[in-house]
Protein backbone atom coordinates (compact mmCIF):
# COMPACT_ATOMS: atom_id res chain seq x y z
CA UNK A 1 0.00 0.00 0.00
CA UNK A 2 1.60 3.13 -1.16
CA UNK A 3 0.97 6.04 -2.89
CA UNK A 4 3.64 8.01 -5.18
CA UNK A 5 4.50 11.80 -5.84
CA UNK A 6 6.40 13.10 -9.09
CA UNK A 7 6.52 16.39 -10.28
CA UNK A 8 8.90 18.53 -12.63
CA UNK A 9 10.06 15.78 -14.98
CA UNK A 10 9.55 18.75 -17.75
CA UNK A 11 9.84 15.52 -20.64
CA UNK A 12 11.11 17.24 -23.97
CA UNK A 13 12.52 15.84 -27.08
CA UNK A 14 16.12 17.09 -26.04
CA UNK A 15 16.48 14.84 -22.95
CA UNK A 16 14.87 11.41 -24.46
CA UNK A 17 16.13 9.38 -21.88
CA UNK A 18 14.25 11.03 -19.54
CA UNK A 19 10.83 10.21 -21.68
CA UNK A 20 12.48 6.57 -21.80
CA UNK A 21 12.65 6.71 -17.98
CA UNK A 22 9.40 8.01 -17.68
CA UNK A 23 7.81 5.32 -19.69
CA UNK A 24 9.59 2.62 -17.83
CA UNK A 25 8.99 4.01 -14.67
CA UNK A 26 5.26 3.81 -14.94
CA UNK A 27 5.40 0.26 -16.55
CA UNK A 28 7.38 -1.07 -13.85
CA UNK A 29 5.70 -2.41 -10.17
CA UNK A 30 5.89 0.28 -7.96
CA UNK A 31 3.93 2.19 -10.24
CA UNK A 32 1.57 -0.97 -10.62
CA UNK A 33 0.90 -1.80 -7.47
CA UNK A 34 0.71 1.59 -6.22
CA UNK A 35 -2.83 2.70 -4.49
CA UNK A 36 -2.40 6.01 -6.75
CA UNK A 37 0.17 8.10 -8.60
CA UNK A 38 -0.14 12.03 -8.31
CA UNK A 39 1.94 13.95 -10.84
CA UNK A 40 2.34 17.35 -9.26
CA UNK A 41 2.82 19.71 -12.60
CA UNK A 42 5.69 20.26 -15.06
CA UNK A 43 5.30 17.07 -17.04
CA UNK A 44 6.13 18.30 -19.77
CA UNK A 45 9.04 21.30 -20.67
CA UNK A 46 6.38 23.48 -22.21
CA UNK A 47 2.42 22.67 -23.17
CA UNK A 48 1.34 24.50 -25.90
CA UNK A 49 -2.38 22.86 -26.24
CA UNK A 50 -3.75 19.80 -26.13
CA UNK A 51 -4.28 19.99 -30.12
CA UNK A 52 -0.07 19.48 -30.33
CA UNK A 53 0.14 16.61 -32.61
CA UNK A 54 3.70 15.46 -31.42
CA UNK A 55 5.00 12.24 -30.64
CA UNK A 56 5.66 12.95 -26.94
CA UNK A 57 2.38 13.71 -25.67
CA UNK A 58 1.36 10.09 -27.16
CA UNK A 59 3.54 8.73 -25.74
CA UNK A 60 3.03 10.50 -22.30
CA UNK A 61 -0.86 9.76 -22.80
CA UNK A 62 -0.08 6.08 -23.79
CA UNK A 63 2.22 6.07 -20.48
CA UNK A 64 -0.40 7.22 -17.47
CA UNK A 65 -3.77 5.83 -19.60
CA UNK A 66 -1.71 2.06 -19.43
CA UNK A 67 -1.14 2.78 -15.53
CA UNK A 68 -5.15 3.96 -15.57
CA UNK A 69 -6.23 0.83 -17.19
CA UNK A 70 -4.13 -1.43 -15.05
CA UNK A 71 -6.40 0.50 -11.78
CA UNK A 72 -4.25 2.89 -10.90
CA UNK A 73 -5.88 6.10 -10.48
CA UNK A 74 -3.52 8.57 -11.92
CA UNK A 75 -4.06 12.54 -10.71
CA UNK A 76 -2.53 15.75 -12.26
CA UNK A 77 -2.33 19.36 -10.88
CA UNK A 78 -0.99 21.40 -13.61
CA UNK A 79 2.45 23.13 -12.98
CA UNK A 80 3.57 26.66 -14.45
CA UNK A 81 4.61 24.96 -17.62
CA UNK A 82 1.40 23.18 -18.31
CA UNK A 83 -1.18 24.59 -17.09
CA UNK A 84 -2.18 25.33 -20.72
CA UNK A 85 -2.93 21.36 -19.78
CA UNK A 86 -7.23 20.99 -20.53
CA UNK A 87 -9.84 18.41 -20.05
CA UNK A 88 -9.37 16.89 -23.50
CA UNK A 89 -5.60 15.69 -23.14
CA UNK A 90 -6.91 14.64 -19.21
CA UNK A 91 -9.32 12.35 -21.27
CA UNK A 92 -7.09 10.96 -23.52
CA UNK A 93 -4.79 10.45 -20.80
CA UNK A 94 -6.86 8.92 -18.45
CA UNK A 95 -5.65 10.80 -15.50
CA UNK A 96 -8.28 12.90 -13.30
CA UNK A 97 -7.53 16.92 -13.21
CA UNK A 98 -7.09 18.64 -9.77
CA UNK A 99 -7.03 22.23 -8.57
CA UNK A 100 -3.68 23.41 -7.36
CA UNK A 101 -4.33 23.43 -3.68
CA UNK A 102 -6.30 20.41 -3.22
CA UNK A 103 -6.51 18.53 0.27
CA UNK A 104 -6.85 14.38 -0.40
CA UNK A 105 -6.62 12.31 2.63
CA UNK A 106 -3.07 9.79 2.39
CA UNK A 107 -3.91 7.33 4.70
CA UNK A 108 -5.22 9.13 7.33
CA UNK A 109 -3.49 12.66 7.06
CA UNK A 110 -5.16 15.05 5.31
CA UNK A 111 -2.85 16.57 3.25
CA UNK A 112 -2.14 19.85 0.95
CA UNK A 113 -0.97 19.55 -3.13
CA UNK A 114 0.67 21.91 -4.88
CA UNK A 115 2.80 22.51 -7.87
CA UNK A 116 3.93 24.99 -5.65
CA UNK A 117 4.66 28.07 -7.98
CA UNK A 118 1.60 30.23 -5.98
CA UNK A 119 3.92 30.06 -2.70
CA UNK A 120 6.95 31.59 -4.48
CA UNK A 121 5.53 35.43 -3.29
CA UNK A 122 8.71 37.02 -3.20
CA UNK A 123 9.61 36.70 -6.69
CA UNK A 124 6.45 39.59 -7.87
CA UNK A 125 7.66 39.00 -11.48
CA UNK A 126 6.71 35.78 -11.56
CA UNK A 127 3.47 36.50 -9.86
CA UNK A 128 2.77 39.27 -12.20
CA UNK A 129 3.28 37.13 -15.39
CA UNK A 130 1.14 34.05 -13.30
CA UNK A 131 -1.71 36.30 -13.01
CA UNK A 132 -2.03 37.05 -16.61
CA UNK A 133 -1.74 33.96 -18.33
CA UNK A 134 -4.14 31.89 -15.90
CA UNK A 135 -7.38 34.28 -16.62
CA UNK A 136 -9.48 32.34 -19.16
CA UNK A 137 -9.78 35.13 -21.58
CA UNK A 138 -5.75 34.39 -21.65
CA UNK A 139 -5.73 31.27 -22.45
CA UNK A 140 -8.84 31.17 -24.89
CA UNK A 141 -6.94 33.61 -26.84
CA UNK A 142 -3.68 32.06 -26.83
CA UNK A 143 -5.48 28.78 -27.54
CA UNK A 144 -6.84 30.12 -30.48
CA UNK A 145 -3.75 31.00 -32.18
CA UNK A 146 -2.69 27.90 -34.52
CA UNK A 147 0.53 25.77 -32.99
CA UNK A 148 3.29 26.82 -34.55
CA UNK A 149 2.60 30.61 -33.27
CA UNK A 150 2.23 28.95 -29.60
CA UNK A 151 5.19 26.71 -30.35
CA UNK A 152 7.17 30.32 -31.04
CA UNK A 153 5.30 32.36 -28.21
CA UNK A 154 6.54 29.25 -25.93
CA UNK A 155 10.19 29.42 -26.68
CA UNK A 156 9.89 33.30 -26.64
CA UNK A 157 8.34 32.58 -23.08
CA UNK A 158 10.95 30.16 -22.34
CA UNK A 159 14.00 32.32 -23.67
CA UNK A 160 13.04 35.15 -21.22
CA UNK A 161 12.33 33.57 -18.38
CA UNK A 162 15.34 32.03 -18.61
CA UNK A 163 17.53 35.12 -18.74
CA UNK A 164 15.56 36.76 -16.20
CA UNK A 165 15.97 33.63 -13.66
CA UNK A 166 19.96 34.05 -14.50
CA UNK A 167 19.80 37.17 -12.56
CA UNK A 168 17.05 36.67 -9.79
CA UNK A 169 18.61 35.69 -6.44
CA UNK A 170 18.55 31.98 -5.18
CA UNK A 171 16.25 33.09 -2.49
CA UNK A 172 13.52 35.18 -4.46
CA UNK A 173 12.81 32.09 -6.32
CA UNK A 174 12.39 29.40 -3.11
CA UNK A 175 8.53 29.36 -1.38
CA UNK A 176 8.32 32.15 1.46
CA UNK A 177 7.67 30.70 4.42
CA UNK A 178 4.65 32.58 5.34
CA UNK A 179 2.55 32.06 2.07
CA UNK A 180 3.86 28.05 2.80
CA UNK A 181 1.79 28.51 6.39
CA UNK A 182 -0.93 30.88 5.52
CA UNK A 183 -1.96 27.98 2.53
CA UNK A 184 -1.47 25.25 4.90
CA UNK A 185 -3.54 27.19 7.64
CA UNK A 186 -6.23 28.03 5.27
CA UNK A 187 -6.62 24.45 4.73
CA UNK A 188 -6.81 23.10 7.73
CA UNK A 189 -3.63 20.84 7.32
CA UNK A 190 -0.01 19.94 8.72
CA UNK A 191 0.90 18.29 5.93
CA UNK A 192 2.23 19.53 2.19
CA UNK A 193 3.58 18.15 -0.77
CA UNK A 194 4.82 20.37 -3.61
CA UNK A 195 7.30 20.70 -6.53
CA UNK A 196 8.38 23.67 -8.38
CA UNK A 197 11.51 24.76 -6.68
CA UNK A 198 13.32 21.57 -7.45
CA UNK A 199 14.77 21.34 -4.17
CA UNK A 200 13.79 17.90 -3.10
CA UNK A 201 13.35 17.88 1.08
CA UNK A 202 11.16 16.86 3.71
CA UNK A 203 11.01 20.33 6.04
CA UNK A 204 9.56 19.77 9.58
CA UNK A 205 8.90 23.13 11.33
CA UNK A 206 6.13 24.33 13.70
CA UNK A 207 2.87 25.93 12.34
CA UNK A 208 1.06 27.47 14.96
CA UNK A 209 2.30 25.05 17.80
CA UNK A 210 1.58 21.92 15.91
CA UNK A 211 4.50 20.03 14.11
CA UNK A 212 4.32 20.30 10.19
CA UNK A 213 5.69 18.58 7.55
CA UNK A 214 6.26 20.16 3.82
CA UNK A 215 8.17 17.93 1.27
CA UNK A 216 9.23 19.34 -2.06
CA UNK A 217 9.60 16.77 -4.93
CA UNK A 218 12.85 16.80 -6.68
CA UNK A 219 13.18 17.40 -10.62
CA UNK A 220 13.78 14.71 -13.34
CA UNK A 221 16.33 16.51 -15.43
CA UNK A 222 19.56 14.21 -15.01
CA UNK A 223 17.28 10.96 -13.16
CA UNK A 224 14.17 10.71 -11.68
CA UNK A 225 12.99 11.37 -8.09
CA UNK A 226 10.04 10.11 -6.54
CA UNK A 227 8.12 10.40 -3.06
CA UNK A 228 6.31 7.09 -1.57
CA UNK A 229 4.20 7.57 1.35
CA UNK A 230 2.64 4.73 3.27
CA UNK A 231 0.57 4.56 6.23
CA UNK A 232 4.18 4.40 8.15
CA UNK A 233 6.88 6.43 6.45
CA UNK A 234 7.79 9.07 3.50
CA UNK A 235 10.58 8.30 1.50
CA UNK A 236 12.20 10.90 -1.22
CA UNK A 237 14.44 9.04 -3.65
CA UNK A 238 15.58 8.86 -7.10
CA UNK A 239 15.14 7.02 -9.69
CA UNK A 240 17.31 5.44 -11.85
CA UNK A 241 17.44 2.94 -14.65
O1 LIG B 1 9.98 27.90 -15.88
P1 LIG B 1 11.26 28.32 -15.21
O2 LIG B 1 11.79 27.30 -14.28
O3 LIG B 1 12.27 28.82 -16.19
O4 LIG B 1 10.89 29.59 -14.35
C1 LIG B 1 9.69 29.70 -13.65
C2 LIG B 1 9.07 31.04 -14.00
N1 LIG B 1 8.89 31.18 -15.43
C3 LIG B 1 7.78 30.78 -16.07
C4 LIG B 1 7.73 31.00 -17.57
C5 LIG B 1 7.78 29.66 -18.26
O5 LIG B 1 9.08 29.11 -18.19
C6 LIG B 1 7.40 29.85 -19.73
C7 LIG B 1 7.10 28.53 -20.37
C8 LIG B 1 5.64 28.31 -20.50
C9 LIG B 1 5.36 27.29 -21.59
C10 LIG B 1 3.93 27.01 -21.85
C11 LIG B 1 3.13 28.20 -22.25
C12 LIG B 1 2.91 28.36 -23.71
C13 LIG B 1 2.22 29.65 -24.02
C14 LIG B 1 3.11 30.89 -23.96
C15 LIG B 1 3.16 31.60 -22.65
C16 LIG B 1 3.64 33.05 -22.73
O6 LIG B 1 6.86 30.23 -15.51
C17 LIG B 1 9.96 32.14 -13.51
C18 LIG B 1 10.20 31.98 -12.01
C19 LIG B 1 10.81 30.59 -11.74
O7 LIG B 1 9.92 29.60 -12.26
C20 LIG B 1 11.05 30.30 -10.27
O8 LIG B 1 9.81 30.32 -9.55
O9 LIG B 1 11.08 32.97 -11.57
O10 LIG B 1 9.28 33.36 -13.69
C21 LIG B 1 9.66 34.16 -14.71
O11 LIG B 1 10.66 33.98 -15.34
C22 LIG B 1 8.72 35.30 -14.96
C23 LIG B 1 9.45 36.51 -15.42
O12 LIG B 1 10.15 37.06 -14.33
C24 LIG B 1 8.48 37.48 -16.05
C25 LIG B 1 7.80 36.96 -17.30
C26 LIG B 1 8.70 36.36 -18.35
C27 LIG B 1 7.96 35.67 -19.46
C28 LIG B 1 7.61 36.63 -20.53
C29 LIG B 1 6.87 35.95 -21.62
C30 LIG B 1 7.02 36.68 -22.88
C31 LIG B 1 6.33 35.94 -23.96
C32 LIG B 1 6.73 36.40 -25.32
C33 LIG B 1 6.04 37.67 -25.68
C34 LIG B 1 6.17 38.01 -27.07
MN1 LIG C 1 7.34 24.74 -12.08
Amino acid sequence: MSTLFISDLHLDDSRPQITTLFEHYLSGDEVRKADALYILGDLVEAWVGDDDDAQLPQRIANATRAVCDAGVPVYFIAGNRDFLMGQAFAERAGFTLLEDGTVHDLYGTPTLLMHGDVLCTDDLAYQAFRRQVRTPEWKAQVLAMPLDARRALAAKARAESRAQNSIKHEDIMDVNAKAVAQAMRHAGVTHLIHGHTHRPAIHHFDLDGHTAERIVLGDWYEQGSVLRVTAKNRQLRAVRE
